[in-house]
């Protein structure tokens, strides 16, 4: 039996922390109440709001010039599971993990799903991976996959996407997200046209196999690790490709794959107003696709993305649901540490955005007080929302501190005794 955090122990400090939070909790509930919201709906809705895990992202992450492996690492999906397992048991937002392939293989899918549905986990999309060869792969990647010259390779990789979209049905996966390297690093070096027609000409062979309850989710990033041209490098293009796909192609938004400045939260709008918005992989990032924690340097553009999804689902946009997931790079951080408190972050954010009063919002923006319209927002974000996170993972029988209960468990200590350092000089990806 390998290591698990007693309930007992989160109950214990939950016990302690519970005085402070029913007064903060109180105190919160007056101040929303004389702004005419009810409290108790707020951390209802918090309650209900999920985000996948990805698999990769419990493993410490890397860099182009090393990676810096913790201590305890998940060695295996098993492994991965297990800390998946952990971050859930203590923030109560996170009941779904997605997987990738082949990183993710295993010789027992059903034994898989059991695993973690033991540990109360789902599965949530299936990530296909072809950006690097795997040992021994003939037919190479490094001209691209999808979009390839040759008919072979560009063959091989419909394959892989087909298989995983077969394991992702033994595991209850509902989706598939497609993102490619493909690109080129010199002017001329491909014909751009071409090699998006081939993309389209791929993915219609991936979206023949896609069972009917099924979504195919295309992932768009500007650069890297081409650096001239992307095949997939923006929302126009995903879009005109969801478009030529059909209903079940949709365009996944991940935070960090704009060029700086975008207005992140219009293209969500317009995604949404067409149906056509697949979901999040949430991160945060300064500069390009730095995959650092959501919420640590712009939460004010996170609560803005929010902001929008509160708007659709209160119109009830048609097509709108959104598949969030948390897609990061944890290099300097315990990636338990960082998942769960990401996770927060993003609860937090919608919260706040439930709290906007749009009917104040809406008279605002008609009257054209760009100043007033303004202010409704910035009153909900600078809401401390903490108490009513807090709450609900105490209703939802997590930890009220989940980071201190973590740390005080003395999880870490035990996964790097029970799980030996593997060796090697594994690259940095993802
Ligand atoms: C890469 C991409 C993208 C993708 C991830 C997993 O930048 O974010 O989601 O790999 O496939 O990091
Ligand atoms: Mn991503
Ligand atoms: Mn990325």
């Amino acid at each position: 039996m390998t290591f698990r955090i007693s309930d007992d122990l989160v109950a214990e400090s939950n016990r302690a922390a519970r005085p402070a939070l029913d007064e903060d909790y109180a105190a919160l509930a007056r101040q929303l109440a004389r702004r005419g919201v009810d409290i108790e709906a707020i951390a209802r809705a918090v309650m209900a709001f999920g985000v996948a895990i990805p698999t990769w992202g419990v493993g410490t992450g890397g860099t182009r010039f090393a990676r810096f492996p913790g201590p305890g690492e998940p060695r295996g999906v098993e492994d991965k599971i297990e800390d998946c397992a952990t971050i859930q048991q203590l923030v109560r937002a996170t009941p779904r993990i997605s997987p990738h392939f082949p990183w993710d293989f295993t010789s027992d899918w059903a034994g898989l799903r059991e695993a973690a549905a033991a540990r109360g986990l789902a599965f949530d999309a299936v990530n296909s991976n072809t950006f690097q060869d795997q040992p021994g792969q003939t037919l190479s990647y490094k001209f691209g996959s999808l979009s390839h010259v040759e008919r072979a390779v560009r063959e091989a990789a419909i394959a892989h996407n087909k298989a995983c979209i077969a394991i992702g049905q033994k595991l209850g996966s509902k989706a598939l997200t497609v993102w490619i390297a493909d690109g080129s690093n010199f002017a001329g070096q491909s014909n751009l046209t071409r090699a998006f027609d081939r993309y389209l000409e791929s993915m219609r062979e991936i979206c023949a196999a896609l069972p009917l309850d099924w979504r195919v989710f295309i992932e768009h990033k500007l650069y890297e690790p081409a650096f001239y041209s992307t095949v997939v490098a923006d929302w126009g293009t995903s879009f005109a490709a969801a478009l030529e796909l059909g209903p079940q192609a949709q365009c996944l938004v991940d935070l960090g794959h704009h060029a700086p400045g975008v207005n992140i939260e219009q293209i969500v709008a317009r995604l949404t107003r067409f149906g056509k918005l697949a979901g999040f992989h949430f991160n945060d990032s300064k500069y390009g696709d730095d995959d650092l924690d959501a919420g640590s340097i712009a939460p004010f553009r996170l609560f803005l993305v929010f902001n929008e999804l509160a708007d659709a689902a209160l119109r009830k946009a048609a097509g709108f649901a959104p598949a969030c997931m948390i897609d990061q790079s944890h290099n300097v951080t315990d990636p338990i540490e960082s998942l769960m408190q990401s996770a927060i972050e993003l609860q937090r954010a919608h919260a706040q955005a439930l709290i906007v009063d749009r009917a104040a919002l809406a008279s605002a923006q008609e009257a054209n007080d760009a100043l007033g319209a303004h202010l409704e927002l910035k009153r909900a974000f600078l809401t401390d929302v903490s108490p009513i996170l807090a709450m609900a993972r105490l209703r939802s029988g997590g930890a009220v501190a989940p980071i201190a209960t973590y740390r005080a468990s003395g999880y870490r200590d035990q996964k790097a005794r029970e799980r030996p350092a593997a060796g090697g000089t594994l690259a940095g990806i993802v």
